[in-house]
Order: structure tokens, then sequence, then C-alpha cells
């Protein structure tokens, strides 16, 4: 039998790791968050990333919110009638323990309506949020050209 305080001790423990398995599997982390560089005089630039889901349910993602800018929006860039455009999207789902990939022709995320265009080598705070408002990611992603 174990006594009295190392059971405390054992329970203490035991809470601790439940919070933190909690806290982990809340987890979604940005893979490579970047913004290809964009003229001073840009209207709208474009954020990219790999949104991983390291928990055991789904998340999704309905807002987002960036440093700097106005207006920002996940959209989707598709291919019509030989024209590249693009659409917003209500919903983007990231799957329990796997990822979503943003990027060039994809899925991205639209940074509009910019206080001043970031400049090369500057980084923006991006978060993503849940129907709750619950921030489920914040990456700082830098001003890249690639
Ligand atoms: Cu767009």
């Amino acid at each position: 039998m174990l006594r009295p305080a190392l059971t405390s001790f054992a329970l203490t423990i035991l809470l601790v790791s439940m919070v933190i398995d909690a806290a982990a599997a809340d987890g979604l982390r940005a893979e490579d968050p970047w913004i290809p560089a964009a003229p001073p005089t840009a209207r709208m630039m474009a954020g990219y990333m790999a949104v991983v889901n390291d928990g055991d349910t789904a998340v999704e993602i309905v807002d987002a919110r960036a440093a700097g800018f106005g207006r920002v929006e996940i959209h989707r860039s598709y291919r019509e009638d030989g024209m590249m455009r693009m659409r917003r999207i209500e919903v983007l789902e990231v799957p329990a323990g796997g990822s979503v990939t943003l990027e060039r022709g994809g899925l991205h995320i639209m940074l509009m309506a910019p206080e001043q265009v970031p400049a090369e080598g500057e980084t923006v705070t991006i978060e993503l949020l849940d129907a709750a408002g619950e921030v489920r990611l914040s990456a700082e992603a830098a001003v890249e050209r690639r």
C-alpha cells in the first residue's frame, strides 16, 4: 500500500500529466510559416504554412487575423477557364493527427489592407481562430523571397 503522502504525490503527478496531455491534444502548430515579399504598394499578400494538428480531435478554423493587416481571410486558389481565381474558405478543417498545407496555387491566408507592407526580413504574427473565437495557432511568418 502507498502511504498517504506518497499517494497524494502520485496523484499530483497524474493530474499534472493530464493537464499537459490536454494542452498537447489542443495543439496546432505551424511549420515553415512565410509570406512572399511584395512591393511596398501591394494591396494584399499571401501567407503560407503547414498547419499541423498533433491532437486527437480535428480542429476547425473559421477565422484568421494578422498584425498590421485590416482584413484577413482563408482562401483557396483554383483554375477556371485558364484563369487563376480564388475564393474564401469558410471552414479550414485540420484533421486529428494530420495537417493541411497552405501553399502557392492552393490554400492560403489572404492578408489584405496592410497598414504598411512589411519588408523582406520582417515577420508578421498570424493567428488562426476557431468558431468560439479562440486562437488555436499563432505563427511568426517571415517575409521572404523564394
Ligand atoms: Cu486569396
